[in-house]
């Protein structure tokens, strides 16, 4: 045999042999003895083709899950395909096929691709978002929530092409152009389909304390649900031949600046109900009103956009002074926000500040700015400056002196407003004139309204259409299936139409987890025994890109479908871990347009599976990501080159004089094992991988064979090298996979040798000294020394160029 490291002679080999053994798949429900854990990653969108991405998504916690297999834990690891959603439906109409069969084929070759990663997912258990089967359960649970008035339709605004004469996701609006055609794209209001996930809003925000999630994360979820804890002011309105029969509510966190009210600013979208309840306003306002509305919320908000707006000829009363204030409409308030109305405080807020001075209106300063003096302090007293910081009342009549806080109190009670939580989060437009997507079960009938699919008529399936691009008066595709369309009404009898709008596929996204549990269950969406012994989820992978959306729309599923007395828990991710984005080998964002993509497919063929694993577990830590490097790919093939010749020696060694573990290697072993046990666990994979390195070193320093110790190295090994390991442990002689050994175990009174304190110099200068264990390898050595915090200074982030080493005594870290 030969001790060239061929890959490709022996990967395929093993991948057929675990199948054929069924060694993951399926998983069983339950195994005496052993605990469940399910690992679950997100699953791919088929878009066609794998990306270094999806490796680093799936074959990565592929090492934890083999080493919790090898710990002895049942470990399910499943995948599935997220199949629904516009690039199938484009890439389709692109080609002239269907978007079904473009799908398929995409699933099915991304299957072979997922197969060579060697990671041991569950075969047993896909998942398939487009499979009827599982899409009856889509709009189960839509039926449910609409019971409980938890969808509904509303009108909102949406993208509309009015060339194209179609609605627009917001995928497809590109720089405010329509993808398709270049032509601007018009907001317009039409009726959706939403999901009333404000109503979870506080559960939401306050359930996120709790979960063991990266802190970004939490912060983002916290960000996009946006509570804020304020009042709701009431002031009374002065029409011009009116009088005072009319008022105007303003949401503001910042009661206490009551007396610092100048103006009013109302939002176009409450001018416009305005109007409509008989406003008589000018032809200017008109005209703002009518040109704001069509401008996009982002583009209103935008930081250092000159305010715009215009008097409503409309003045208010003060509540405080009795004073009389103008109204004004401008397109810096938002309709959907608070009340859509907003006090005009410009001396302590920047927005109204800078419409004050744009607008020439009054500035009055009634909070006294703490910790600033001289000029800038004396400008602010003025008005000259806006002051948003702290400090105490002024200005205020009876509230003055009183700290910002208990005046926010004192005031909403004195004027009689109201205490108010706002949120930033809206209701989820779920709705989609599309065609690829789940088709919304509901029957539209002239007599009875929206009327509910009934359940044994579920699924609704998508009906086969030759041609499925959007229709020009903004109906979904499923419009053109006549036959399909036309149903009778489940309650009256009399012909009626399907609703023809199919669903956004972060609904589908929203429950999959759960379907994997019990993935071919007719009777419900999983049996709630089987959903026990896996969930809540206890660890869950996947991007960062899915901080807000994916991950609050599964969050709010969970909790909808536990109060409805289906799911025994109502978060149902316990752990959450982001990887990071795997940058080309210049650092860019891989992209076609940069020519730095790297094809996984590629690498596979020139180095091997287990090299492309063992790499990006190396090349950085797993949270954090980094650029892929050439020569680092390299470096690990070799490493592992060297593993298997040191295998294929010890198998052809006949007799081996010692079969125990050298005594000086004894502390390698041990703490090899601790070392690499608690870097997996952790998801560390970097070090881990580090450490079998040095381990390895320290082998063939050996001039005798280390048959045990080996052995134990290539069951560390498994979990990332798993074809490698496979093979070489069957060159020892063993007839059954290494992937069911047991995880090796540490001998704690092994852990320690004798510790030597060793002197630390950068560039030959003494700046550190460390305890080690005696016999400490260069390589650790500088590894330890490299994390000492009183040597960052002097590293100032560089890394050696050279290591003078004398063993137990000193190393020198020489920079340049
Ligand atoms: C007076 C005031 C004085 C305000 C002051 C702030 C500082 P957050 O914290 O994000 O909830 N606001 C209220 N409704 C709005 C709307 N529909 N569009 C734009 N702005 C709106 O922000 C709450 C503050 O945002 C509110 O408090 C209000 O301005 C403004 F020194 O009221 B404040
Ligand atoms: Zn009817």
């Amino acid at each position: 045999m030969s001790s060239k490291y061929l890959p490709s002679r022996f990967e395929k080999k093993w991948r057929e042999r675990w199948k054929r053994a069924k060694l993951h798949t399926p998983t069983k429900d339950s195994v005496p003895g052993k605990k469940n854990k399910l690992i679950l990653t997100e699953f791919p969108y088929p878009s066609g083709n794998l990306h270094i991405g999806h490796w680093d998504a799936f074959a990565l916690p592929d090492m934890l899950v083999r080493f919790e297999r090898m710990r002895g834990k049942n470990v399910l690891y499943p995948i599935g395909f997220d199949a629904f959603g516009l690039p199938a439906e484009n890439a389709a109409i692109k080609r002239g096929l269907n978007p079904r069969a473009w799908t398929e084929k995409n699933i099915k070759y991304m299957t072979t691709q997922l197969e060579t990663m060697g990671a041991s997912f569950d075969w047993s258990r896909v998942v398939s978002t487009i499979d009827p089967e599982y899409y009856r359960w889509t709009q189960w649970m839509f039926l449910k929530m609409f019971e409980k008035k938890l969808a509904y339709r509303a009108e909102t605004v949406v993208n509309w092409c009015p060339k194209d004469k179609t609605v627009l996701a917001n995928e497809q609006v590109v720089n405010g152009l329509c993808e398709r055609c270049d032509t601007p794209v018009e907001q317009k209001m039409k009726e959706q389909w939403m999901f009333k996930i404000t109503e979870y809003a506080d559960r939401l925000y306050d359930d996120v304390d709790a979960l063991d999630w990266p802190h970004a994360t939490k912060v983002a979820q916290k960000n996009w649900i946006g509570k804020s804890n304020g009042a709701t002011l009431t002031f009374t309105l002065r029409v011009p031949g009116q009088g005072e029969r009319h008022a105007v509510s303003v949401f503001t966190t910042r009661a206490d600046t009551l007396f610092g009210v100048t103006f009013i600013v109302i939002s176009p979208e409450l001018a416009k109900q305005w109007l409509s309840v008989g406003w008589q306003a000018s032809e200017e306002a008109k005209k703002y009103i009518e040109m704001s509305l069509k401008k996009k919320e982002l583009e209103r908000l935008q930081e250092g956009k000159e305010k715009t707006g215009v008097f409503s000829g409309v003045m208010a009363v003060h509540p405080g002074t009795h004073g009389e204030i103008p109204v004004w409409v401008a397109d810096y308030v938002l309709g959907s926000y608070g009340t859509g109305a907003v006090m005009g405080v410009p001396a302590h807020d920047e927005r109204d500040f800078e419409f004050a001075q744009k607008f020439n209106l009054p500035i009055k300063n009634v909070i006294t700015p703490e910790g600033i003096e001289g000029e800038v302090y004396e400008r602010m007293l003025r008005g000259e400056l806006c002051y948003g910081g702290e400090g105490v009342l002024r200005n205020s009549q009876q509230f003055d002196g009183l700290s910002i806080t208990d005046a926010k109190t004192k005031v909403v009670n004195t004027i009689g407003g109201q205490k108010t939580t706002t949120y930033k989060l809206r209701d989820w437009i779920l709705s989609r004139q599309r065609y690829w997507g789940v088709p919304i079960p509901i029957v539209r009938c002239a007599t009875c309204g929206y009327v509910p699919a009934q359940e044994k008529d579920l699924p609704i399936k998508l009906p086969v259409l030759k041609d499925f691009l959007p229709t020009d008066d903004g109906r979904s595709p499923l419009a053109k299936a006549k036959s399909w369309v036309q149903v009778k009404c489940p309650t009256c009898k009399k012909p009626a139409e399907r609703e023809t709008d199919t669903m956004d596929t972060f609904v589908d996204s929203s429950w999959y987890y759960l379907r994997y549990t019990d993935p071919k269950n007719k009777k419900t969406f999983a049996d709630t025994a089987k959903m026990k012994k896996w969930l809540p989820v206890p660890l869950y992978i996947g991007g960062a890109e899915h901080n807000t959306m994916h991950l609050l729309y599964s969050r709010f599923f969970a909790k909808v479908f536990h109060d409805l007395g289906y799911l025994s828990f109502d978060e149902p991710f316990v752990k959450r871990v982001n990887h990071g984005i795997i940058l080309g080998p210049n650092g860019q964002k891989m992209s076609k347009s940069r020519d730095n993509v790297i094809d996984p497919d590629l690498e596979v063929k020139k180095y091997g599976s287990d090299t492309v694993r063992m790499y990006l577990a190396f090349m950085a830590p797993y949270e954090q990501g980094g650029p892929w490097d050439p020569k680092g790919i390299m470096g690990v093939h070799r490493f592992l080159a060297r593993v298997y010749a040191y295998g294929i020696r010890v198998g052809k060694a006949k007799k081996i004089s010692k079969t125990k573990t050298a005594k000086e290697l004894e502390l390698v072993l041990h703490q090899t094992i601790k070392k690499v046990g608690e870097d997996l666990e952790a998801m560390k994979f970097n070090t881990a991988v580090s450490t079998l390195m040095i381990a390895l070193n320290e082998l063939e320093k050996k001039e005798d064979l280390e048959r045990e110790f080996f052995k134990t190295f290539l069951k560390l090994l498994a979990p990332l090298a798993p074809h490698l390991a496979d093979e070489l442990w069957s060159v020892l002689g063993h007839k059954k996979s290494i992937h069911l050994e047991k995880w090796p175990s540490y001998n704690e009174k092994k852990l320690v040798g004798e510790f030597v304190t060793i002197v630390v110099q950068v560039g030959g200068k003494v700046r550190a000294s460390l305890q080690a264990p005696r016999d400490i390898t260069e390589v650790e050595l500088t590894l330890q020394a490299g994390k000492l915090p009183e040597l960052q200074k002097w590293l100032e982030g560089r890394t050696p160029k050279r290591v003078i080493f004398v063993p137990n005594r000193l190393i020198n870290l020489v920079l340049d």
